[in-house]
């Protein structure tokens, strides 16, 4: 992992932002909490200092974020224009974020804000800081630097990304510093409780049901210490559900006791795409790596192109000899 002079970039980016009028904001597919919130507060922030800003998203806003402010300003399709600067949130390379080559070509900087340790420095600036709970940590504490007074949406947006990012204040990753930036944001007035009842205590019927059936199918194995999670696609037909209502699905195959490991297989259309948790020390990000994915230690994934069958074999014989 390459190291940088972290303030240095920070203040190249505070410049940047200075200096430039347009901006390109994008964060990763099947975006979560962290990617949306950060995403909608930069560009507020941007838009109240007098920029342009452009906001995508290849793959929808999912819905139990939709209450954010300004998530119809993000859009799925890619603009034609020229920006000043390119920033790309979440992302630990830029095929993360979708087809964006010919923005990322055009545009006059680019600018990479990440907390993920996989990440790659392909930013003209960036700002990686796997230390940083969320992204949106890292963000407010641009904010910080830049004597931003935020504003009550922009905390909400921001706490969005904290919370979620960290299982509500539940992983490793959770600092005196994320607690301190928590704080900060309910400082603001924002209504806390709210967002927090959005979030955590509104399911649809959809995700409830697909929750059912990701239950039913777990599976323990590595001596219990393996939880297996089997979504196919036709779980997915039977409620009408989309992919993004099972996410944290994967936690509750976390909870049984002896537990140091969970995966989830996900059939979509023509892929198989993979979930990973654990505790400890055991590295997830490392074995989503080895199949071309990426993440965290303790949270990662990836994709398969092939059968169910053909993941599950693969996978499962990598996990079993990792937790023997
Ligand atoms: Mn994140």
């Amino acid at each position: 992992m390459r190291t940088l002079d972290l303030e240095k970039e920070f203040k190249r980016l505070e410049e940047l932002i200075a200096n430039s009028g347009t901006f390109f904001l994008a964060g990763h597919l099947n975006p979560d909490g962290d990617t949306i919130g950060s995403m909608l507060a930069i560009a507020s922030v941007l838009k109240r200092l007098g920029k342009k800003v452009r906001l995508f998203s290849q793959d929808p806003v999912p819905d139990n974020l939709r209450f954010l402010p300004h998530t119809g300003s993000i859009r799925a399709s890619l603009p034609s224009g020229k920006f000043d600067a390119a920033i790309l949130l979440e992302c630990s390379t830029p095929a993360r974020g979708g087809d964006l080559e010919t923005v990322l070509k055009k545009a006059g900087t680019v600018v990479n804000i990440d907390h993920h340790k996989t990440s790659e420095f392909y930013g003209d600036i960036n700002i990686v800081e796997p230390h940083s709970s969320s992204t949106a940590e890292i963000v407010h504490r641009l904010f910080y630097n830049m004597n931003v007074n935020i504003t009550r949406r922009e905390a909400a947006c921001l706490y969005t990304g904290i919370v979620t990012d960290t299982g509500r204040f539940h992983f490793p990753a959770t600092s005196p510093r994320t607690l301190e930036t928590a704080s900060r944001l309910l400082e603001t007035g924002f209504k806390f409780s709210r967002v927090n009842d959005l979030l955590y205590a509104t399911k649809t019927c959809e995700a409830l049901k697909i929750l059912g059936r990701a239950l039913e199918s777990l599976e323990f194995t590595a001596g219990g210490k393996l939880a297996v999670l089997t979504l196919k696609l036709s779980d997915f037909k039977d409620f009408g559900a989309r992919p993004e209502h099972s996410e944290n699905v994967i936690n509750f195959g976390m909870m049984a006791p002896g537990v140091k490991a969970a995966v989830m297989f996900r059939e979509e259309k023509g892929r198989i795409s993979v979930t990973f948790r654990s505790r400890g020390h055991i590295d997830m990000s490392a074995v989503a790596k080895s199949f071309g994915g990426g993440g965290h230690r303790n949270a990662s994934g990836c994709r398969f192109q092939g059968t169910m069958h053909a993941a599950r074999l693969k996978v499962l014989a990598v996990l079993t000899r990792l937790l023997a």
